[in-house]
């Protein structure tokens, strides 16, 4: 008899697990785009274009192997609008014997599907997802015992495991594990930043363009100049853009951020390697082989690798060790709405305004607009975890609850104590003058603390230390920064306290 073989919107992989031992003869999958996933968060359009054409672009590639695919594409009178209930009226209609699918990346979803074997009335079979390099169970295995999960010594499990960048004898390339030292320079316009992997829409694309924007008008972004990848064929491409004209200045630019470059040297790859598009291991070797043979440096191709076997694969360790308590982390007691201007961009704020912008624009910003800027703001704001995460959550082509959840509340928001950084990345207007040309042509003065026109992360930091000094005096690698405040005599430290309120009291008007 046959199994229904359920294949998701970012399981769009050849390899998929559920696939394994499947019988095209027999088996039937099911793949649909369907308003509970579309609108659980308020997602970028151009996310809602990349999926949806993804999918369907996935479903003509089986479908030309020989596959049978029963495809429900997105309509508003559709009968059924949850993933569920698309499983419920197929498996009536054809009977199969079990359901088959691969565990999928987000809490929400996964515990709904650990349910239907109940309200479906059928054995569902949900298989490891191979696409990581480290399973839930062996992350929970390496954590086990442990007082503090760091990031570096995961990593280096991972580079023995994989070998990358590995001697024959089992040492890191060139001596070190860790080249990120070298990674920190100011962009000042040379080299000049590569331009961007293009791909024009096709019919598929332009379809789904017109549906996202009839059907969805209200969500957030825009579809305009929609140019991202949408097959794997096209991701490899993207690929091999990245490593031929970014990846040399990766490293060295990797903390960079420009008024006018929206992309710098970064890979853009996140998208497709969170929808399967693309295979982590392939993406990584196809960087390691960069090195090898000249073509670009080991603090640009290790600190490449690092985030994707490192971070990549930590974060969705810690996701789901800790979840779903995880989700309600408030370690700092935060109560602030989101501003309204991360929705609009309408802020003086030279680099938020840009940072929002592109991602507006693109449904993309770089790593670091995303931890130093919009997350760093967040941060000293104080705003409530669960509100910074559905923005993370909603503006991103990349984000899945799997990755965005502990970048956002771990990373960036220090909700979980500090699983993702032994401190928070609490940072002035110094820091992005430092790594950026954004501050000369700012409405605000980088170099001013307490006047009207002073910028306002440099209060809105001190207030930070002051307001929580409970939980961070005690933190060595705080200590530099208590003692600077400290130092700071009474009336300034006044002045700064009520510069900050002030802000704090009328963020919209910023
Ligand atoms: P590059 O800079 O070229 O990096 C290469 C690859 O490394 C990325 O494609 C990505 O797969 C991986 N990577 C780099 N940093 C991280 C990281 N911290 N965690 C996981 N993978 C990483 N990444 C997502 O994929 N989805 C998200 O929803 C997401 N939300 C984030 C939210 C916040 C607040 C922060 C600070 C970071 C978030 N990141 C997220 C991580 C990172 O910012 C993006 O992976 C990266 O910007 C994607 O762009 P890129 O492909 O050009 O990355
Ligand atoms: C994010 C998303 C969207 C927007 N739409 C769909 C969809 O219509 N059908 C589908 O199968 N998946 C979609 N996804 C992805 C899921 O919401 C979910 O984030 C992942 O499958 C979790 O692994």
């Amino acid at each position: 008899m046959a199994n229904l073989i359920l294949i998701l919107g970012d399981q769009l992989s050849p390899n998929l697990s559920a696939l394994n031992d499947a019988d095209p003869d027999k088996d039937l999958i099911v793949m649909a785009e369907v308003r509970d996933e579309a609108s659980y968060a308020n997602h970028h359009k151009k996310k809602l274009v990349f999926i949806f054409s993804a999918m369907r672009h996935f479903a003509r590639e089986l479908e030309s192997q020989g596959w049978h695919v029963i495809y429900q594409a997105y309509h508003p009178g559709n009968a059924a609008q949850s993933l569920e209930q698309v499983v419920r009226h197929v498996a009536r209609e054809h009977q199969p014997e079990r359901v088959i699918t691969t565990e999928c990346g987000e809490w929400r979803l996964h515990q709904q599907i650990c349910q239907w074997h109940k309200s479906l009335g059928l054995p569902v079979e949900i298989r490891t997802d191979t696409r990581f390099l480290c399973t839930k169970a062996a992350f929970a295995h390496w954590a086990e015992g442990k007082k503090q999960l760091r990031m570096e010594f995961f990593y280096r499990e991972m580079r023995r495991k994989t070998g990358l960048l590995m001697t024959e004898d089992a040492r890191p390339e060139g001596g070190d594990w860790n080249y990120d030292a070298n990674n920190r320079k100011k962009w000042n316009g040379q080299p000049s930043a590569p331009p961007p992997f293009l791909v024009e829409p096709d019919d598929i694309t332009r379809n789904v363009i017109d549906l996202v924007n009839e059907h969805f008008p209200d969500h957030f972004g825009t579809t305009g100049d929609f140019c991202y990848a949408v097959t794997a064929d096209q991701a490899r491409q993207a690929l091999a853009h990245f490593i031929d004209v970014a990846l040399p200045g990766f490293g060295d630019y990797q903390d960079a951020m420009s008024d006018n470059e929206d992309w710098l040297f970064h890979s853009v790859l996140s998208p497709y390697l969170n929808t399967g598009l693309l295979d982590p291991l392939e993406v990584c070797e196809a960087a390691a082989r960069a090195w090898y043979s000249g073509q670009a440096p080991l603090n640009a191709v290790e600190g490449f690798i690092r985030q994707i076997i490192g971070w990549r694969e930590f974060v969705r360790g810690i996701y789901w060790l800790l979840m779903p308590d995880y989700a309600h982390e408030n370690r700092l007691n935060n109560t602030r709405d989101l501003p309204w201007f991360y929705w609009t961009g309408e802020t003086r704020m030279r680099c938020m305004h840009r940072a929002i912008d592109a991602t507006h624009r693109n449904a993309y910003a770089h790593h670091i607009q995303r931890l130093m800027v919009t997350g760093n703001f967040a941060l000293l704001a104080g705003v409530r975890p669960e509100a910074i995460c559905d923005w993370y959550l909603a503006v991103y082509l990349d984000a899945f609850d799997w990755v965005e959840l502990p970048n956002t509340l771990g990373m960036v928001m220090h909700a979980d104590g500090g699983y993702l950084g032994s401190k928070p990345y609490a940072a002035s207007g110094k820091y992005i003058q430092r790594m950026s040309d954004h501050c000369q042509n700012c409405h605000y003065r980088v170099q001013e603390t307490t006047s009207e026109r002073a910028c306002p992360f440099n209060s809105l930091y001190w207030h930070f230390l002051d307001r929580h000094r409970d939980a961070f005096a005690a933190n060595p690698r705080m200590t530099m920064m208590y003692r600077n405040w400290d130092r700071q005599k009474p009336e300034k430290q006044e002045a700064l306290l009520a510069r900050a309120q002030w802000l704090l009291d009328n963020l919209d008007q910023l």
